[in-house]
């Protein structure tokens, strides 16, 4: 073709994806694509610019047909030409659905014949958006949508920039994109800003420990967007699909979705600001749980305690130290040689007395469950298996045969968690198992699915499904490379399509075994995730190593799976695999103490990395920053309330709350709960300082309230290895509370309310508080809700939504940063009461013994 030349190299969409393959001038052209190799960036392959790439013109889909709908349009798309693929569907249904002001959706399906949805529940509009803060313009010839924001214009999305694939087992689709600030599209080991150059990121559920450019444990097509310039308007797109896929960006800039099946059904989130698409796209997915409050204490758990009586000694020597721990913690080898639902009767006999001890010191206890089930114990031996074979509950292979894999049992069958009767039975083995040993919570791994063996031990059947004429980057090249095979039967649909969503579905059931043997909020863990999940689940960062590079990437880690919807998630503290050595451990504790999800997680063979394990220096640093984090529970429950009724963040990243300053969006060294409070941990060896960016505005040290008047701009700060930089932002309240050893104590403790005057004395903040277990106290109004306001040197605590569990907390201290001038007399409720003030403008207000149900005041004059 012509007018390859004039296609300028950052719009080059690639025509020859295909990896392993040297892509020549014959094989390009077969395609009816331009070949010109590359200037820049030489390589052809995956990560350059593309050497065969599409040529304007390249034959796409026309849209005939258009026709207004209660709901938005609909119209039809035809193809003449065929692909270079198999299976082109032809003709095409399409349907626009103006489902919200801030919502977009567009489905295009096949409408001769139904194909794979991806089985979750979204919302169903049932009117047109009044008044859409998006304009959709089709184009007929080729085919293409455009969405612009109607108040600025921007362009959102526009899918005329490369042909649109339709085939059985390849849908592709192109847009330009706004700016190059994108974030989401989990799971991966990235900086949390995405680089758009010649980035392609696959999507496939795989148990991996955490790699550049690999697919991991998770899968979500979703990606929020800052718009160019600054304005700090941003959107969010949405592909609800499960399929294998890649996901290419390159500079344009510009994005392909290269998915293998299902259809394509996307969505545009308007915004406008970043928390808003979140909240947005969670509305869609689905609200994450709101947490037991244990889940927030500090976690201990290692692969290979080896006995229950070195796991209970683990607990005894932390609280000898009075260091705080909510959770203990088993990996697989508390089971009975592996299998799921056992425990070993020599090494782990006293395990039922560890949990009943745990439980009597208000500590809870939570172990792995993995989801293959051995299939070689003699019959009538093993009844999880016994009985899954008789209710049918595993998964097969084409000719209904067990798919048997290989995982630590050795051989095992694989429940198929899409049918309602594995649901069942899930749930009868975890009470059989409770019966023996009280567990409170569980940790789901392997669910990738994990297999040692590729499909399974009798290999695969050679079909299309096994053998797709595309098969996205994956590591392994192979859909079935650690899994089970593509081509497996599930209930639902073929593996082929389910395979991602094995560790949701896991996690629902698990969860929902949970609440109702428990009949308390469930606290469920899992490996692999998949849009909606944080309804079931919170996550772990999986396999790290103990090196200080994996510390800072657990951030971005976190504050995506923050946007994803799963702000219960944290990375094994002081790493996973590999020997981690004091001062890591220290500075990851307290970078811990900041994940919303913190547990200190070891691999088998490792020497001990529990804080007792440790010098007494390192020790005490570890449990001061525990002590920290147990102080702000009142903060960080709050936070996870609002995550759960509004679908708010609660670790956060700073461009979400300064969305107009550009500095603020690459950062993922530092983040902030909710609102205000930002976190600047150390990253590196040997220092006792850390520069951190502090954004526009006024900030206080949380620890002495000093204030910091800032421009926007990079400031060193003191860090001493016993100490974590926390700064709160002016314009906050914040509630904490006297720490103690678990939340059980600390949550009877008194509040001490923190205030940071902006620069008009202005401050405020809020409190949820309920029984901390029991589901749904929203819904059946078991809460109180708190809101504090300070204006003109006066605080006002208002009870807005009052409850019992209110009435036995007592606040009793304010503190006050920013307080210019002297106060000469604090009254509270109108009585004169006691007060210090300090010279960097602190004023506390102690001895306040003021019941937390009750409105009152605290002014100053
Ligand atoms: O193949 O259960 O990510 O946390 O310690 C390894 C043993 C299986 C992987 C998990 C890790 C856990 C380990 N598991």
């Amino acid at each position: 073709p012509q007018a390859c030349g004039v296609v300028p190299e950052a719009w080059r969409f690639d025509c020859y994806p295909e990896r392993g393959v040297v892509v020549t001038r014959e094989l390009c052209e077969a395609r009816n694509c331009c070949f010109i190799p590359a200037s820049s960036f030489s390589a052809p392959g995956r990560n350059g610019v593309p050497w065969c790439f599409y040529p304007p013109g390249f034959p796409s889909y026309s849209l005939v047909s258009v026709k207004a709908t209660e709901l938005g349009q609909t119209g039809t798309l035809v193809k003449t030409v065929k692909t270079y693929y198999p299976k082109d569907i032809l003709t095409l249904h399409l349907e626009l659905l103006y489902e919200t002001d801030h919502r977009l959706r567009v489905r295009i399906t096949d409408p001769s014949e139904s194909r794979f949805e991806v089985p979750i529940a979204v919302p169903k509009a049932t009117e047109k958006a009044s008044s859409p803060a998006y304009s959709v313009e089709l184009s007929n010839e080729p085919f293409g949508i455009i969405v612009k924001r109607t108040s600025t214009g921007a362009v959102l999305l526009n899918t005329t920039v490369a042909p649109l694939f339709y085939c059985d087992q390849f849908l592709q689709l192109s847009s330009s994109l706004s700016s190059q600030y994108i974030y989401g599209l989990g799971e991966h080991r990235s900086s949390f800003l995405h680089d758009i150059h010649w980035n392609t990121l696959t999507m496939w559920a795989r148990d991996v420990p955490p790699t550049e450019l690999t697919n991991l444990y998770g899968a979500h097509p979703f990606y929020l967007a800052m718009e160019e310039g600054g304005t700090g308007t941003a959107h969010g797109f949405f592909l609800l699909n499960s399929n294998a896929m890649d996901v290419a960006l390159q500079p344009g800039p510009a994005i392909t979705w290269r998915t293998i099946g299902g259809i394509l059904d996307f969505y545009v989130f308007l915004g406008p600001d970043p928390a808003s698409v979140i909240g947005q796209y969670l509305e869609v997915v689905g609200y994450p749980t709101m947490p037991v409050y244990w889940a927030l204490g500090y976690h201990l758990c290692r692969w290979g305690y080896g006995s229950s009586n070195a796991t209970w000694d683990v607990v005894k020597n932390m609280r000898n130290y009075g260091i705080p721990q909510d959770v203990q913690w088993n990996d697989i080898d508390y089971m009975d040689r592996s299998l799921d639902f056992t425990f070993d009767p020599a090494t782990f006999s006293t395990l039922p007395d560890m949990v009943k001890d745990l439980h009597s010191h208000g500590q809870r206890y939570v172990m792995m469950l993995d989801p293959g089930i051995s299939s070689i114990q003699p019959e009538g031996e093993y009844w999880p298996y016994d009985e899954g074979l008789r209710r049918g509950v595993f998964i097969n292979h084409t000719d209904g045969s067990t798919l048997i894999g290989k995982v630590w049992p050795g051989l095992t069958a694989f429940p198929d968690f899409s049918d309602d009767v594995t649901h069942e039975w899930w749930y009868d083995n975890l009470k059989r198992f409770h019966d023996k040993v009280p567990f409170d919570g569980l940790w789901i791994d392997m669910n990738e699915p994990s297999s040692f063996v590729d499909g399974s031990t009798v290999g695969c059947p050679d079909t299309e499904l096994e053998n797709p004429p595309y098969t996205p980057g994956i590591l392994g090249g192979l859909l079935r490379a650690k899994t089970l095979c593509a081509s497996a039967v599930q209930k639902t649909s073929s593996h082929y399509n389910m395979h991602s969503l094995y560790g949701l579905l896991e996690a629902k059931a698990s969860a929902c075994a949970l609440k109702r043997m428990l009949g308390k909020r469930a606290f469920v863990i899992s490996r692999s995730t998949f849009p909606s999940q944080g309804q079931y689940s919170g996550h772990w960062l999986g396999d790290n190593r103990s090196h200080w590079k994996d510390m800072y990437t657990s951030i971005a880690g976190m504050l995506t799976f923050n946007l994803l919807g799963v702000p219960l998630v944290g990375a094994d503290v002081c790493g996973f695999s590999e020997q981690t050595e004091e001062e890591l451990c220290v500075r990851w504790t307290q970078l811990g103490a900041f994940y919303p999800f913190t547990r200190n997680h070891n691999a088998i063979d490792q020497k001990p990395q529990d804080p007792p394990a440790f010098s007494p220096l390192a020790r005490s640093a570890m449990k001061q920053s525990l002590l920290l984090r147990y102080s702000l529970f009142p903060l960080l429950y709050t936070l996870f309330h609002r995550a759960h009724t509004h679908g708010h963040t609660v670790a956060r990243p700073l461009l979400f709350e300064f969305p107009k300053d550009v500095r603020t969006y690459g950062i993922d060294r530092q983040f902030l709960w909710g609102k205000s409070l930002m976190v600047t941990p150390v990253l590196d060896p040997g220092v006792d300082f850390v520069v951190g960016y502090f954004p526009q505005g006024l900030w206080y040290d949380y620890y002495t309230g000093d204030s910091i008047r800032s421009k926007g701009e990079e400031l060193r700060l003191k860090a001493p290895l016993e100490h974590i930089n926390l700064h709160l932002r002016e314009g906050a309240v914040i509630p904490t509370q006297r720490p103690n050893t678990t939340l059980f104590v600390s949550s009877g403790q008194p509040l001490h309310l923190v205030s940071s005057l902006s620069e008009d004395g202005s401050a405020g903040g809020e409190l949820f508080w309920d029984d901390g277990e029991t589901s749904d106290t929203l819904e059946t109004d078991q809460y109180a809700h708190i809101v504090f306001t300070v204006v003109k040197n006066t605080m006002t605590s208002e009870v807005l939504h009052d409850h019992v569990e209110a009435s036995y907390i007592t606040v009793e201290t304010a503190s006050f940063y920013g307080v210019k001038v002297e106060p000469t007399r604090v009254t509270v409720n109108s009585q004169d009461a006691a007060f210090t003030y300090r010279a960097n403008q602190v004023l506390t207000v102690t001895d306040l013994g003021l019941n937390l149900s009750q409105n009152f005041t605290i002014s100053w004059i």
